[in-house]
């Protein structure tokens, strides 16, 4: 019946009829909005919304709980397990339609904040806040994984003299065409890549070995290299050329982020103080 009210709304309706066929549907379509019974049989709705809100990939989905349980000691259970919303059977056709449409257009609100603070508006790849995020939760993994993790740190060289040869104007030209090449060298799904800062990148990516960082880093290089975007007053050569510090780390209890980004800024300075256009790691 909920599927027909909705659809009828014009929303797009996957329906489940136990809680771990549930989880297994969220997993694959991803949902902006589940409505949830709290009485089935085996996995009962307390324990999916509570598993949802456990995984940072679905956190973030409203949960609204629909049941026959009608008692405010259920419904504080409901909304203490992070749902949004708990509308009790028999329910009323259209005070459902009414908060489905509320809650889709708080979640489309949020997603649009979400994009916004996480995206770079110049360039439009991911920001610094988004790196932090990132390396937060890559950091976790790696430490449960024992797996490594490398970030580079990215720096357009004389940038400041583009900027007085050519405008700013074309230095944010600049900027846009530097990320987008970047972006594009940065396909694997588990590749990272975020404007620093300024005229500064970040790169972060893991299971590469020593080899694997040399040809990748290298990659990079000449991929901003190979765009031959003037640059007549530059020290190094007639184009933008980047430099790139690098490191590695195995994350554990007793190495921190900080560290490794450290080390990545130590080797910048070195690939700049080495005569920029290169790698450093
Ligand atoms: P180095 O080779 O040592 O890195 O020299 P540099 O000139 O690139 O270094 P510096 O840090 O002195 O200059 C960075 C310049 O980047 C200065 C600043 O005006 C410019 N910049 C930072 N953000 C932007 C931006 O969003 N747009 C433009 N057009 N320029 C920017
Ligand atoms: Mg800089
Ligand atoms: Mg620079
Ligand atoms: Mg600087």
């Amino acid at each position: 019946m909920l599927s027909r009210i909705l659809a009828a709304e014009g929303h797009q309706v996957s329906a489940a009829t136990t809680g771990s066929a549930a989880l297994r549907l969220v997993e694959s379509c991803e949902p902006d909005l589940i409505l949830l019974d709290v009485m089935m049989p085996g996995m009962d709705g307390y324990q999916v919304c509570a598993t949802l809100k456990a995984n940072p990939q679905f956190q973030n989905i409203p949960v609204i709980f629909i049941t026959g349980l009608n008692d405010a000691d259920e419904e504080a259970r409901g909304l203490e397990l992070g749902a949004v919303d708990y509308i009790v059977k028999p329910f009323n056709e259209m005070i459902v339609r009414l908060r489905v449409r509320t809650h889709l257009e708080l979640k489309r609100q949020r997603d649009i904040l979400s994009r916004l603070s996480h995206f770079d508006g110049l360039t439009s790849i991911p920001n610094r806040r988004a790196f932090d995020e990132r390396l937060v939760q890559e950091w976790k993994r790696a430490c449960r994984a024992h797996d490594n993790l490398v970030v580079a740190m990215i720096d357009i060289d004389y940038f400041k003299q583009y900027n007085d040869t050519y405008g700013h104007l074309a230095g944010d030209d600049c900027l846009r065409r530097v990320a987008g090449a970047l972006a594009k060298q940065m396909q694997r799904g588990s590749d990272f890549v975020a404007r620093y800062g300024g005229e500064e990148f970040v790169c972060l990516f893991s299971g590469i070995n020593q080899a694997g960082l040399v040809t990748m880093t290298e990659q990079l290089r000449v991929s901003i290299a190979v765009q031959q975007i003037p640059h007549s007053t530059s020290s190094v050569a007639r184009y933008v050329t980047i430099s790139i510090g690098a490191a590695f780390c195995q994350p554990s209890l007793d190495t921190s982020a900080f560290d490794l980004m450290a080390h990545a800024d130590a080797q910048l300075f070195t690939a700049k103080h080495l005569g920029r256009n290169r790698v450093s790691l």
